[in-house]
């Protein structure tokens, strides 16, 4: 079982706001609010983070660009190097000392992300190169065996292309039809839809983000899942933004799929886990052929290797599953609940200050208290790649573009917006400078 203290913090933040009017249709909580979490002790967090230490044009660098990818603390560069000075050796293989030590880093890399999610089960994790990737083989693999003409799959207008194309793909190749919730005003999902879709008794899976990466939207997962279930069908969430910012327990979520990536929250690029249920796994296809994933292998036919090594065909990223690891151990370090909290009250301070800058439109939901730590926005007639280089030119790193979600922008008439994203290391203080940053936007396009 899942740390017990773990809850579903993410669905029970967005659907425990009744105040903000967000959710169209909030209902009881069914999960404890999170106890009050101290404080992050920011400053000394910091000291772990040496890319923040540094100067950007002649100003000390300010990185809210971290729904992008986050900056990586001494603890996983240090685990990285360590493997790399140490035990470097390919894992499965090798019958000698190094091979050994780098399988159980490796493999002890799974027992911890299996941890992390809440999960008993370390075979149900399996390694991919990040959140796309998962998805694309839960979309390749069980939507060959599994969809046909007629089924559907239920998206929203709110997500990622990499939680939208893999399920056109699928779509295509086997005439299965796609279906979309819309985003409200407010930048959130409305769930009498999620019914009333639902009732066509067509769709076989839904594919949903758990935090939206342009609007910071906490979707109510675990109240679309109870729906998701009781109509017969499954539920993948997409956890590229929500496994990095709060707790993750899979079963409290309800998901029967959930990926995410490692560089998002502390670890490096090229590494992520797909976790499924382990019979829904089982009764998958393979999604890449090659070694390791075999079992015996004949002229004209192969036989698989269990889980988890079915879908992991060649030789791993071992050393991106052991820096993964070692970002999980330092976010649980922190506090998976503390970090929320912190990202809301940053978001708190700045949407109360971007309000004040004439011109400004903000998109989301207007309530710290239904975001992650994302602040998407325009501002009068500067494009947002204009706002982006002249903040770049005073040290603070924004996101400006669609985001991958052309078709949220679409949603909101507009081609792109500026973005900023706060993480456990970002201070009111680096609000300010985007704040005074602004203003030397504003004055510029005045
Ligand atoms: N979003 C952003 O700046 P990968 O690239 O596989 O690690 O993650 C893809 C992905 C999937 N879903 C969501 C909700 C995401 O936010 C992302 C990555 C980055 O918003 C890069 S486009």
């Amino acid at each position: 079982m899942g740390n017990p203290d773990r809850v579903d913090a993410l669905a029970s933040t967005a659907i425990s706001s009744p105040a903000s009017g967000q959710v169209a249709n909030p209902r009881p909580d069914p999960v404890p609010p999170l106890d009050p979490v101290p404080p992050l002790d920011v400053e000394r967090l910091r000291k772990d983070f040496p890319a923040l230490h540094q100067e950007v044009n002649g100003h000390p660098l300010v990185y809210l660009d971290n729904a992008a990818t986050s900056q990586k603390p001494v603890q996983v560069l240090d685990a990285i190097r360590g493997y790399y000075e140490a035990d470097n050796a390919n894992v499965h293989r090798g019958i000698h000392e190094l091979s050994r030590r780098a399988t159980e880093a490796y493999e002890g890399a799974r027992q911890r992300v299996a941890r992390f999610l809440g999960v008993e089960d370390p075979a149900e994790v399996i390694w991919t190169r990040g959140t796309t990737e998962g998805i694309n083989l839960v979309a390749a693999s069980w939507g060959s065996a599994n969809l046909g003409p007629g089924d559907e799959i239920l998206l929203s207008d709110m997500e990622h292309h990499s939680n939208l194309v893999p399920w056109q793909l699928i779509a295509r190749r086997t005439g299965a039809a796609l279906r979309f919730l819309d985003v409200t005003d407010q930048g959130t999902l409305r769930l009498e839809q999620v019914d009333e879709i639902l009732a066509g008794g067509r769709v076989r899976l839904a594919a949903l983000t758990q935090v939206s990466n342009a609007l910071g939207t906490l979707n109510p997962i675990r109240e679309i899942a109870d729906r998701v279930h009781a109509a017969g069908a499954l539920l993948l969430v997409d956890g590229a933004q929500g496994a990095a910012h709060a707790p993750v327990d899979v079963h409290a979520l309800g998901a029967d799929f959930y990926a995410f990536s490692g560089h998002k929250l502390c670890g490096p690029t090229g590494i992520g886990v797909l976790w499924g249920r382990r019979e829904l796994l089982e009764a998958m296809p393979p999604y890449m052929g090659g070694g390791e994933m075999i079992s015996l292998v004949e002229r004209d036919m192969s036989t698989w290797a269990p889980l988890p090594h079915t879908f992991e065909a060649g030789t791993p990223n071992i050393a991106g599953a052991i820096g993964m690891a070692a970002a999980v151990d330092y976010l649980e370090g922190v506090g998976p609940a503390a970090i929320l909290a912190h990202e809301q009250s940053l978001v708190a301070y700045a949407l109360a200050q971007l309000r004040e800058l004439p011109g400004i439109r903000l998109f989301g939901p207007e309530e710290a208290s239904d975001r992650a730590g994302v602040v998407s926005f325009l501002l009068g007639d500067a494009h947002p790649h204009d706002i982006s280089t002249i903040l770049d030119a005073e040290g603070v790193a924004i996101r400006a573009g669609h985001h991958c979600t052309q078709l949220l922008m679409r949603r909101y008439g507009v081609a792109a917006t500026a973005r900023a994203s706060f993480y456990l290391y970002n201070t009111r203080e680096e609000v300010d400078r985007l704040v005074r940053s602004l203003e030397t936007v504003r004055t510029l396009f005045a």
